[in-house]
């Protein structure tokens, strides 16, 4: 079972490509066939678009022993809930997308339940299930922090420079972005003081050069890995 989400988009392969694949049998006959994560394909949707930041999907293959159709049904649970909700009602697609956004931040798994119902009579039908390895839902946004300004003399009279300084901290996924902009300019990326974005929280600085003087608006806005976005603002008063 593969899952994706707004770290790992869903890709639509082509038909030369095909995935390597992990199979397992089960007593009852029914074998499961998990996909590795593809790459390289196109993109089926834009997933910086925001409606797509809560959608998440999970594809799998499965194979009947006697050439039965098969039917699957999806459930979900967080680290700290005992029982699976359903997350599906029975389909014969191999692939499932749902919107995510209503979960409450935390770690979840899928299950996945196979059936070869379409072709048994009732009660005869052999289930086999899958549990998928942890996930990471997050809807909340990352904080901009302790923004801070230093000013100098700039390199060109008359003007100054502007290091601006802070901490960008999430509580449930890496820190994935983080971009400045002043007086509304299009939006520049900074990276991290540790120059990996790679935790939780991550101090960054950067200089705005050559200022004119007067009042400036310093935006910061960060991004954490699912793309939930936060934004901060100090003024920077030059003379
Ligand atoms: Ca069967
Ligand atoms: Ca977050
Ligand atoms: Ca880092």
């Amino acid at each position: 079972m593969t899952l994706y989400g707004p770290e790992n988009p869903y890709f639509e392969g082509g038909p030369e490509y095909r995935p390597p694949q992990i199979s397992q049998s089960f007593p009852n006959g029914i074998k499961l066939e998990f996909s590795l994560p593809r790459s390289g394909p196109r993109q089926v949707s834009d997933p910086s678009a925001a409606w797509a930041r809560g959608i998440r999907s999970a594809s799998w293959d499965a194979a009947d022993p006697n050439g039965d159709n098969l039917r699957y049904k999806l459930y979900i649970k967080a680290n700290d809930e005992t029982a699976w909700k359903s997350l599906s009602i029975g389909t014969d697609d191999r692939a499932f997308s749902w919107d995510a956004e209503s979960f409450a931040n935390g770690t979840y798994r899928l299950k996945l339940e196979a059936s070869d119902a379409p072709d048994n009579p009732d009660g005869t039908e052999m289930k086999a299930e899958r549990v998928s390895a942890p996930f990471v839902i997050d809807n909340i946004p990352p904080r901009v922090e302790g923004l801070r300004t230093s000013t100098r003399e700039g390199s060109l009279k008359g003007r100054s420079t502007v290091t601006v300084s802070g901490l960008a901290i999430d509580a449930d996924s890496r820190i994935a972005k983080i971009e400045y902009s002043v007086d509304g300019s299009d939006w520049k990326q900074v990276f991290p003081d540790d120059s990996i974005f790679d935790s939780l929280q991550e101090k960054f600085h950067f200089d705005v050069t050559d200022l004119t003087p007067g009042e400036h608006a310093v935006t910061v806005r960060a991004s954490d890995e699912q793309r939930n976005v936060s934004v901060g603002k100090i003024l920077a008063v030059t003379r």
